[in-house]
């Protein structure tokens, strides 16, 4: 049986980790054992892309077209060595980031054309596709306040993805309000900018309703049992 794959988006300072891990621990209390995977990385060699993309000393000259082709070899490979293997099981796969996050930060942020960013990752992705993305909305001022105060208290190693200005985080902001409202079925928005106890509160609203079985009439009318359970989502709660 399919699993139930989750993807996780937002700015930087959004808070995702956190929520990715207090809704693990939530999905393990319930008897699931969930995946938990990031992007870019996952995998070994998704790990070392992310190097490269984010940490390496040499990483300061590289071209938008390389960063899009780059993140997506990390996702080809995460796809294919660990998301469809855990949802062929049957497990709950919750992932840091996805396709919409190269649409924003690719597409939007650094200004590549719409169309080639999409075909790129349908190359990467194929078929599989997110049932519910939980899409952490804090403004870019907030975003950037939580960023420096985190970079202040833990100075960690230069990321080459935080180096752009402030124009380059607007556009990835309008472009995942522009996604949201473009899937409002599948990307939920969800207020980060309120207590880590009540986004973890708001996430499992959308979450729990996801994890208990269909019976086998209603599973026969959708395409797969990810849309009949996001399907559940605009019943009335
Ligand atoms: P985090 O794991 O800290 O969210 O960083 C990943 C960075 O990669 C993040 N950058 N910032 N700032 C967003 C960026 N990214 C893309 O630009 N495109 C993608 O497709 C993905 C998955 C991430």
């Amino acid at each position: 049986m399919d699993g139930l794959f989750i993807t996780f988006e937002g700015n930087e300072g959004s808070g995702k980790s956190t929520q990715i891990k207090i809704l693990a621990e939530r999905l393990q209390a319930a008897g699931k054992s969930p995946l938990v995977l990031r992007e870019p990385g996952g995998t070994p060699i998704g790990e070392e892309i992310r190097h490269t993309l984010q940490h390496s000393a040499t990483n300061g000259a590289m071209m938008p077209e390389t960063e899009l082709l780059l993140m997506n070899a990390s996702r080809a490979q995460l796809i294919r060595e660990s998301i469809r293997p855990a949802l062929a099981r049957g497990q709950i796969v919750l992932c840091d980031r996805f396709i919409d996050s190269t649409i924003a930060y690719q597409a939007y942020g650094r200004e590549l054309h719409r169309q080639t960013v999409q075909q790129v990752i349908e190359i990467a992705i194929g078929e599989t596709q997110p049932d519910l993305t939980l899409m952490l909305k804090v403004p870019v001022s907030v975003s950037e306040q939580r960023r420096s105060a985190r970079n202040q208290s833990s100075p960690k190693t230069r990321d080459r993805m935080e180096e752009a200005g402030r124009a380059f985080f607007e556009r990835v902001d309008l472009g995942y309000e522009e996604l949201s409202a473009a899937n409002p079925t599948r990307i939920r928005v969800v207020d980060a900018t309120v207590s880590i106890e009540s986004v973890a509160g708001e996430i499992w609203k959308w979450v729990g309703p996801l994890i208990d079985e269909p019976d086998l009439e209603g599973e026969k009318t959708y395409k797969s049992l990810g849309e009949w359970k996001t399907a559940r989502l605009d019943e009335p709660r």
